[in-house]
């Protein structure tokens, strides 16, 4: 078990629930030690000021003693610190160590875990960190070496064309903020609340700043036929045969690229070094990784993850088929499962919202289960799909309180709740889960993962 130290006012998830001794640990703790200190500071600070202004004027001073955390000078205000780095890559704090991605215990165990779940109770703003970036193969990952990676543009073209990784680096880039969401992402929510926290109901989605070239200047550098050639077919080098349709309306609008950049640097090999194909919007499974061909066709291609997997089960026996697109969603992410609220007072509720069709227009946040919505606070300018972090101020009361985000996008799509969702899809799908969640906070502080209709 990992550091589960107090943070601030909320403690942090237990990030591997898995070890039940390690939860007890931190609930106890919370119980004795923080709760009084806690009750004590509130009880100190000026009455009538709220307990917003208590938590923003801080704790009151120990009259007794002092704080031996101020008193005792130490080591780093009067040693010589570390010296600058000369070689090798920085790392975060050890104290930071508990943030990790995990793969979910609600997923069949397999001897090599195919999916890993991005901390979202952890992070801040709406970037992931490229070593917290969610993963999925389909067939293991791979670090190729890009002197001998090749991406080849064939089918209705004039002339087929084969790139390496310095003909592509050469061409006129472009650097865009997206988010990559699993169509998966939420998927065994469908059946029922099926895992406890955040990182594993939503942690199939990362946001990053991508680096690369449209594909559109690749395809007229290849001389497609852009009349016939309605569709694209997109393959991976890695051992999953990877395959997808991309429709050649998207790429003609430029906003289908090549990336090789991710975060200021080259993509990670866990997100396909040293090409991927960044599909703004659509599920990350056409986001193909290892790219290492484009074809251009008039057809559809019905690739095995296209004609068998991501299909989605429709009520009445029918089924749906290319649902490529993301559709308007949002999480709270504090607080969330697993964590624990010290005492009562006042809370920021965080999370992130996200569209595949544009913008996210605003966020409506309740705290009653759905029967009352406050606006939330964007902490930044919304950008066309792509993550966007979402704030809202709260002063719970110690009852009982059920804990929802709602987003709208900028077309007047309104994210649903499960009644809706399922009124519409019915029970039996995996994929492409928007529906509103919520999370219970009980009168213990103890946050919990419940379904709400
Ligand atoms: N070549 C290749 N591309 C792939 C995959 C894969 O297994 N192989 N997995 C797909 C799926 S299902 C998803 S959700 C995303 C995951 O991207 P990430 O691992 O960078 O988060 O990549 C997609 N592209
Ligand atoms: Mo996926």
């Amino acid at each position: 078990m990992q550091d589960q130290s107090v943070s601030g006012r909320v403690i942090k998830a237990p990030e591997n629930f898995l070890d039940k001794g390690g939860i007890q640990t931190v609930l106890s703790e919370a119980k004795q030690g923080r709760r009084s200190f806690i009750r004590n500071a509130f009880a100190a600070a000026a009455a009538g000021a709220g307990s917003a202004m208590a938590l923003a004027q801080g704790n009151p001073i120990p009259t007794e003693g002092g704080d031996p955390n101020i008193i005792n000078l130490p080591a780093h205000s009067t040693g010589l610190g570390q010296g600058v780095a000369t070689e090798g890559y920085g790392m975060p704090s050890k104290f930071e160590s508990n943030v990790q991605r995990r793969p979910s215990p609600g997923l069949t165990q397999t001897t090599q875990a195919s999916v890993s779940f991005a901390p979202l109770q952890s992070l801040f703003g709406m970037v992931t960190p490229s070593g917290l970036h969610f993963e999925r193969h389909h067939q293991g990952w791979w670090d190729i070496d890009p002197s001998k990676h090749r991406l080849m543009i064939n089918g209705l073209v004039k002339s087929a064309k084969v790139f390496t990784m310095d003909e592509i680096m050469r061409l006129p880039a472009v650097s865009r903020f997206h988010f990559i969401e699993c169509g998966a992402n939420t998927g065994m929510e469908w059946g029922n609340v099926a895992v406890p926290t955040v990182q594993y109901t939503h942690g199939m989605i990362s946001c990053s700043e991508f680096t690369g070239v449209p594909l559109i200047t690749l395809l007229e550098l290849a001389g497609a036929d852009l009349k016939k050639g309605k569709f694209v077919l997109a393959e991976g080098a890695d051992g999953s045969s990877m395959t997808r349709t991309i429709p050649m309306d998207l790429i003609k609008s430029g906003e289908v690229f090549i990336a090789y950049g991710q975060n200021g640097e080259m993509l990670r090999p866990e997100q396909g070094y040293p090409l991927r194909l960044v599909v703004p919007g659509v599920q990350g499974v056409s986001w193909v990784k290892y790219l290492r061909r484009i074809e251009v066709g008039d057809m559809p291609y019905a690739a095995k993850d296209e004609a068998v997997h991501y299909i989605d089960l429709m009520p009445g026996g029918l089924h749906r088929q290319y649902t490529s697109i993301q559709e308007c969603k949002s999480v709270v992410t504090t607080p969330s499962g697993g964590q624990v609220l010290l005492d009562k007072g006042f809370y920021q509720i965080t999370g992130l919202a996200w569209s595949g069709r544009g913008k996210i227009k605003h966020v409506d946040v309740s705290v009653d289960g759905g029967r009352n919505w406050r606006r939330a606070r964007l902490a930044h300018e919304a950008m066309s799909k792509a993550l966007t972090r979402f704030n809202m101020e709260w002063i719970w009361d110690g009852k009982p309180a059920i804990i929802q985000s709602r987003a709208t996008d900028d077309t007047g799509y309104v994210q649903p709740n499960y009644t809706q969702l399922r009124a519409q899809r019915g029970t039996r799908s995996i994929y492409h889960n928007n529906a509103i969640q919520s999370w219970l906070v009980q009168e213990n502080g103890e946050v919990k993962n419940v379904q709400v209709s």
